[in-house]
């Protein structure tokens, strides 16, 4: 098993943790982003869209981060990430969504506006860096309060898919000096401390 990414990469880390939190193990093949290898003829060939991650399973090849982790936690030993109560299912598939459409396109404006600016020299454009961190702090609040129900993880009882899509994301608010967006939230500070303490995630981030 092959998986085309890059380590820092949200959407391939979030195909590691899951196959760290199955047990299970792949080559990681990295292709430089920085070198824009990606859109090379060979990587395009994989992924029509020329982006990471992908997975190459015996011939079998997927890309698309949510549905890579969905056929791995089927395809792997291991503990199940996919609840098997139809309702619990249910509730994981919405946070995937709520991380798809509301967290993620928000919270990359942050980090494209802080971290990357930093880092690749290039001009803040404020009203994104705003307009991002509104939609973040809701996003955020909508998660505070269904914490607030008593929920210990977003599906239920049990560590989820669902975490392993929010989680690449979170990480990188703290080195975008936004960490403060998790940490003034209770439920997700306390949520966020338990699962980003998880062995699996410390190996997948290097820590
Ligand atoms: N919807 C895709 C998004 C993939 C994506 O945007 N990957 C980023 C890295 S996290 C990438 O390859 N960026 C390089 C580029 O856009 O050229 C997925 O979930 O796999």
């Amino acid at each position: 098993m092959k998986i085309y990414g890059n380590p820092m990469s949200t959407c391939t880390r979030k195909v590691l943790m899951t196959i760290a939190e199955k047990g299970g193990s792949a080559e990681l093949v990295t292709v430089d982003l920085g070198k824009q290898e990606q859109k090379s003829a060979e990587h395009v060939a994989r992924h029509p869209f020329g982006v990471v991650p992908v997975l190459d399973d015996d011939g079998f090849v997927i890309y698309e981060s949510r549905a890579i982790i969905r056929y791995l936690d089927h395809r792997l030993e291991g503990q199940d990430l996919t609840p098997s109560d139809t309702r619990e299912r249910a509730r994981m598939d919405q946070w995937m969504q709520i991380e798809q459409s509301y967290l993620t396109p928000n919270l990359m404006q942050i980090l494209y506006n802080t971290l990357f600016a930093k880092m690749f020299g290039r001009p803040v454009d404020k009203d994104a860096l705003a307009k991002g961190k509104a939609g973040t702090e809701k996003a955020l609040d909508v998660l505070e309060k269904h914490l607030e129900s008593g929920t210990k993880y977003l599906a239920g009882d049990t560590f989820s898919l669902a975490e392993i899509t929010w989680m690449p994301y979170l990480e990188y608010l703290f080195p975008a000096e936004h960490g403060d967006l998790i940490n003034s939230r209770a439920r997700t500070k306390a949520w966020w401390e338990t699962i980003s303490s998880r062995p699996t995630w410390k190996h997948v981030t290097g820590k």
